[in-house]
């Protein structure tokens, strides 16, 4: 009786790991093996906290002006990887990375089907030609680049001053749609006449003038279009203030974002999904960094330096447009 068991028991065991070792022969999976990885008790981005000091990057972004010409380069950036993954990964969702172009350079023109946004970080005289539209950059504007927009960059300072800023793109999505291809255009330059105001160009100074006319220690904007919509149907993005000696509400969302200081000097409290990673970025003026998706964060601006002002990439519109939107206070 013992020995019959103990036979078909093993005959049984054969049976299961045959059964197991046959499936990847037949591209099939068991799901019961790796269901919680499937449907986890969390949202579980794979992206980690990471942060960017402007005065450490600065220097590796003005040394590869040195080793390659904006032209040659075509786009001369530097990528933020974020460290638990590889590029063009800034979060998940997110693609960011810093853009130099000295004067008298020329960003040749091209299109592709990636969104992209910039956030204007410092120079003078630059601009970005987009669709016909040669709009100059100033220190926080934002400008867009929408999907398919010819587009070309330059920098036209007489006092060797370089112009840097920071680029969000949707590049992530594209792992998942690869749907993403560029042109490049016959000519360096696509032909633009100067504008003064472009529906494409968001300045800083009503930005800021948004958020002090909220009234509180904490005030946050949503940059929109003029009919109300997102800034594009992938990436959008915000700016907040926090008061000095102020600390913003702990809140989680389904997005992710890539932070950005204008102004102030203080630090964020950065609470993964896991309820476990806690980190603490600290930041001033230039600095970025990144929030996961349904990381708890608060932002903490210091007593002597006055306000801060954050911006900030987000996928808002993604998220939204798929019926994900979560957020708690
Ligand atoms: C791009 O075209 C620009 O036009 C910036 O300035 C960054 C990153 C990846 C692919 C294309 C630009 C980019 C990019």
């Amino acid at each position: 009786m013992t020995e019959t068991t103990t036979t078909s028991d093993s005959n049984n065991n054969n049976a299961v790991e045959s059964f197991y070792s046959s499936l990847p022969q037949q591209n099939v999976a068991a799901l019961w093996t790796q269901l919680d990885k499937m449907v986890p008790p969390h949202p579980n981005p794979s992206a980690s906290i990471a942060s960017w000091k402007y005065d450490e990057v600065k220097p590796l972004l003005l040394s590869a002006g040195d080793i390659i010409g904006a032209e040659e380069a075509e786009r001369r950036v530097l990528m933020l990887v974020n460290p638990s993954l590889t590029a063009p990964y800034t979060t998940d969702s997110i693609y960011a990375g810093l853009q130099l172009i000295l004067p008298g350079e020329i960003a040749p023109a091209h299109r592709h089907v990636a969104f992209a946004l910039r956030f204007i970080i410092e120079g003078a005289d630059g601009f970005t030609a987009v669709e016909g539209e040669k709009i100059t950059m100033e220190r926080g504007d934002v400008i867009l680049t929408p999907s398919w927009h010819w587009h070309d960059h330059g920098n036209e300072n007489k006092e060797g001053k370089p112009m840097i800023w920071l680029d969000g793109l949707d590049l992530p999505l594209y792992r998942y749609l690869p749907v993403n291809f560029a042109e490049p255009y016959a000519d360096k330059r696509y032909p633009s006449t100067p504008v003064k105001e472009s529906r494409l160009r968001f300045p800083w100074a009503s930005v800021q003038k948004q958020l002090d006319s909220i009234e509180g220690d904490y005030a946050i904007y949503h940059y929109r279009h003029e009919d109300g919509s997102h800034l594009s149907k992938t990436l959008s993005a915000q700016a907040e203030r926090i008061a000095a000696g102020t600390v913003s509400k702990r809140k989680r969302e389904t997005t992710s974002f890539v932070y950005h200081v204008y102004e102030g000097k203080g630090y964020s409290t950065i609470l993964l999904p896991d309820g476990e990673t806690e980190q603490v970025v600290e930041w001033k003026s230039r600095d970025t960094f990144t929030v996961p998706a349904w990381a708890q964060v608060s932002h903490t601006c210091y007593q002597e330096a006055g306000q801060a002002y954050l911006f900030a990439v987000n996928d808002r519109p993604m998220v939204e447009a798929l019926g994900l939107s979560r957020e708690q206070q």
